[in-house]
């Protein structure tokens, strides 16, 4: 009995955590061909709101985002930050 209930325990917390959690997100970008493009689409994330920390990828060509605790990052607002900075967006992919 006593293992069942913490096993249900676990699970709550299991759950709980996951809606809580961050986000991680990989955006497929062209057009980078230097450090000063990292450094540009890095900028352009510091400044959305939901963004916790970037990784810009020049060899693989990818820009990995992690969102705060709990909040999430469309689509829509990862196109249009690397576009404003200047690129195009081949593929957005993401995990917990
Ligand atoms: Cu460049």
């Amino acid at each position: 009995m006593r293992s069942i209930l913490i096993a249900v325990f676990s699970l709550i917390a299991v759950s709980a955590s996951t809606a809580a959690r961050a986000e991680t997100i990989v955006a497929n970008v062209n057009g980078m061909v230097c450090a000063m493009c990292v450094t540009g689409i890095e900028k352009s994330f510091r400044k959305v709101q939901a963004v916790d920390a970037v990784k810009v990828d020049l060899e693989t060509k990818k820009v990995t985002v992690r969102t705060k605790d709990g909040q999430s990052l469309d689509d829509a607002t990862v196109t249009k930050t690397i576009i404003n900075a200047g690129y195009a967006v081949t593929g957005i992919s993401r995990s917990r």
